[in-house]
């Protein structure tokens, strides 16, 4: 997606104040630390437009960048553990159903997981949210620059053990060249692998970025 212009719209805590909903939006979800905020800076081409920190509880907010002014991407706090305050912690963790809940506007969940482990508990929480508000996702592996090539199927396979057993639908930076249906056109839950330091998944996290907001 080439990313005519970018601006941060809103930075807010209280859903109430949220901007009207007048374009659709992408948010991005997952644990403290998973790499949300520098997944954001990685795909807008952006060094430091989403804060990242080496220390869990770095987001606070839910921030708002308005895209080419067609639709939001969308940087929440974590949820799990976080240096900071137990009472603050279970705020954010409220905050984000409340948010997945209620809001309207949203077009799908870019859903982050650590592709060294397998899925957490509050993960699996958090995705059996999506699924029963209706809320399309991507299971998004990160920091894929830690797993070599060798180990992706035995992640993938584990992941599908921890989600009971939902067929996956691994969706790769490439297409492929010939006229036959690629694994876009598959069924199954979508996933991918991402790194914020090589820009592995950027491509194919566009592609179903863009087809959730009625980009094609
Ligand atoms: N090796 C590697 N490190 C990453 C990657 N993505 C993020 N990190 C590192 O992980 C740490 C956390 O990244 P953030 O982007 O701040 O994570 P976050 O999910 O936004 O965290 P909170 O805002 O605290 O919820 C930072 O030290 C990043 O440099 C990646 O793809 N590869
Ligand atoms: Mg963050």
């Amino acid at each position: 997606m080439k990313i005519r212009s970018l601006t941060l719209a809103c930075t807010e805590v209280d859903l109430k104040r949220l901007p009207q909903a007048q374009f659709p939006e992408i948010a991005v979800s997952g644990r403290s630390n998973v790499g949300k905020s520098s997944l954001l800076n990685k795909i807008l081409g952006r060094k430091n437009i989403a804060r990242t920190s080496k220390e869990p509880g770095k987001t606070r907010t839910i921030n708002f960048f308005l895209v080419n002014d067609r639709f939001y991407l969308v940087d929440l706090p974590g949820y799990g553990y976080a240096k900071v305050s137990v009472e603050m912690r279970k705020q954010w963790k409220r905050l984000i159903l409340e948010y997945f809940e209620t809001r309207e506007s949203i077009g799908g969940v870019v859903q982050l997981v650590d592709s060294r482990h397998p899925p957490m508990k509050d993960d699996l929480m958090m995705m059996g949210k999506l699924i029963e508000e209706g809320r399309p996702f991507v299971i998004t592996l990160t920091k894929a620059d830690k797993v070599s090539r060798g180990k992706r199927q035995k992640t993938l396979k584990i992941l599908r053990e921890h989600i009971g057993g939902v067929k996956l639908r691994l969706l790769a930076d490439k297409r492929p060249e010939t006229g036959s249906p690629g694994p876009e056109s598959e069924s199954g839950l979508p996933v991918l692998f991402f790194s914020a330091k090589t820009g592995e998944g950027k491509e194919a996290l566009w592609r179903w970025i863009a087809s959730s907001v009625g980009i094609e």
